[in-house]
């Protein structure tokens, strides 16, 4: 097949995916997006498990670009379920007729600079291929699914399935016995949702983590109008905020107010909705042991008041890190599951699984008899994407092999020998510690800044020089210096996939501090970047 042409390709459909494809195709250039699944959306594409649902705000997490979109569309729930969110993102696809440029079950596999037309060549699975001037890398940071190594997966007779694999055809878990291997922000989702229909739920855990309530609620029509009155002050507020979210951290320290004080301060949080507790709490929780120690006791002790049985309550209180240190799941009823008579908790720490069999999982202890596994078992995280894909910039260097000790990056957007390929959320890029899509809206209006700059110049080609990436790497980790997300085995630091460096993969300085750097370096017509 004769290779299409295009100014720029656009790997992958989801959030960032179409906002950039929207954004570029406005600039006049002709664009093609390719995507792995039938439809856009990513991450709420592919996630359709029961219980998926936003832990962010639903309307600080929706593109803030248009108003003609933030006028029409209705948000439900505070905190709104996978098959709402999916249907939001066809809505925007709809109305900005996006679909006409995305070429569906199209999965990249191999991408190479051509340098001699400092052109960028992809390859589709099935052998089709395209070129463009640029390369823009929309993968999602929690793409590349992670099935655990254990043995006799295959053997299993039942249903199986990893939560971002789920069929699309409902699944009815009434009269079956269902397990479930991972307790991270996914399982316990799943959790909650199958523990009210399923004859027998046995979780299979291997860490605690500490999760907190997410307290959703409805919004009523007559809520509406006074909601999206308010989405300015939303937006400045995620504007302004580390995260990107509505919650901001308390600047006072925890020792300075009284232990009377703060519990007062903990019992509004966790009554409250959203990640408050955690990104709306004392800052010093996340640098100070401490600190850290007096919101974990917190937590501790209700979870210890919510699940009756001590000894499950123990088992479900974490013991390898505090709280906050790893992605805080949010939960509805999560903990008083283990109440009833039908979920049984497996602490896989005192008994590992040995295998899966044709009839269920084996473990140290017994057979565990099964028609249905989940697997939460999460992501190849961040890095992950870009390793599934064989990138080739100049001289046939593999970006995989280059970032073998951890990623190098420039912004997180651009790597040395990567030329004129731009990553959305890429690996060290400020939209990876953040109400994801409140950063792709800044990172793609950075991008087409920059193409628009080009084509304005006429220039052909941009790379990053190895000072500016080598001196944001070092930035990078000394962001999180003092932090104690480092000191957790989370897919943050690349912890859960086996055999991958242990490297902080996110940045640490906040949404602002990134946002004012990247504008920085745009004003100073690109600097750390050479443009012919
Ligand atoms: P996570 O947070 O990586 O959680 C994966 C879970 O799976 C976690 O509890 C793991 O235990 C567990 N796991 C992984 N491998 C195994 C094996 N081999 N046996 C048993 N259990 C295992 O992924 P999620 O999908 O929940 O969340 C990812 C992000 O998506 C989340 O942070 C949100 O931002 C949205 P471990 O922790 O390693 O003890």
């Amino acid at each position: 097949m004769p290779n299409q042409q295009f100014d720029a390709i656009i790997v992958g459909a989801g959030i960032a995916g179409m906002y950039q494809l929207y954004r570029l195709r406005e600039l006049g250039l002709k664009v093609r997006a390719y995507e792995t699944g039938d439809g856009v959306g990513g991450v709420w594409y592919w996630n359709r498990y029961p219980g998926a649902r936003f832990d962010s705000e639903s309307y600080s997490y929706a593109f803030s670009f248009s108003d003609e979109i933030l006028k029409e569309w209705n948000w439900s729930e505070r905190f709104s379920g996978q098959a709402e969110n999916e249907r939001y993102y066809n809505f925007v696809a709809d109305k900005l007729d996006l679909r006409k440029d995305i070429q569906f079950n199209s999965k990249v596999t191999a991408a190479r600079f051509l340098q001699d037309e400092n052109q960028w060549e992809v390859e589709i699975e099935g052998g089709e291929k395209a070129r463009a001037r640029y390369m823009i890398t929309a993968l999602g940071p929690l793409s590349a699914v992670q099935m655990p190594r254990i043995e006799g997966i295959d053997s299993f007779k039942g249903e199986y399935h990893h939560t971002a694999r789920w069929p699309k055809t409902p699944v009815d878990f009434k009269g079956k016995r269902v397990g479930v291997i991972g307790t991270g922000a996914t399982g316990v989702q799943v959790i909650q949702e199958v523990a009210k229909t399923a004859k027998q739920l046995t979780v299979f855990q291997l860490d605690a983590n500490w999760c907190a309530p997410l307290n959703n609620s409805r919004i009523t029509d007559a809520e509406q109008p006074a909601l999206k009155a308010s989405y300015p002050e939303v937006f400045k507020k995620c504007r302004e905020s580390f995260g990107g979210f509505v919650h901001q951290f308390d600047m006072r320290s925890i020792f300075d107010v009284t232990p009377e004080e703060r519990e007062a301060i903990f019992e509004r949080l966790y009554a409250e909705p959203g990640f408050g507790i955690w990104l709306g709490n004392f800052h010093d929780i996340m640098t100070d042991e401490k600190a850290n120690a007096i919101i974990t006791d917190f937590i501790a002790r209700k979870i210890r008041q919510r699940v009756k049985d001590p000894a499950v309550a123990d088992i479900l209180i974490p013991k390898d890190h505090g709280f906050g240190m790893k992605r805080v799941p949010m939960e509805t009823k999560y903990y008083e599951a283990y109440n009833q008579d039908n979920v049984k908790l497996v602490d896989l720490r005192k008994t590992p699984i040995e295998r899966v069999n044709a009839t269920g999982i084996k473990t140290s202890d017994k057979q565990c008899d099964l028609d249905f596994i989940i697997y939460a078992t999460g992501f190849d995280a961040v890095t992950g994407g870009y390793k599934r894909i064989d990138i080739r910039g100049v001289d046939g260097q593999s970006l995989s092999e280059r970032w073998s000790d951890g990623p190098h990056t420039y912004l997180g957007m651009q790597v040395t020998g990567f030329p004129n390929m731009f990553m959305l959320v890429g690996p060290h890029n400020g939209a990876t510690f953040c109400n994801i899509p409140r950063c792709i809206e800044q990172n793609v209006e950075w991008v087409t800044d920059c193409i628009k700059y080009m084509q304005a110049h006429n220039y052909k080609r941009i790379e990053t020089t190895l000072a500016a990436e080598d001196a944001w790497t070092d930035h990078v980790y000394d962001t999180v210096k003092d932090s104690l997300l480092t000191k957790a085995d989370s897919w943050f630091m690349g912890a859960n996939t086996p055999g991958k460096k242990r490297t902080f993969l996110l940045y640490g300085g906040g949404g602002p501090a990134y946002r004012a750097k990247c504008d920085e370096v745009a004003a100073k017509g690109y600097e750390g970047f050479k443009m012919q």
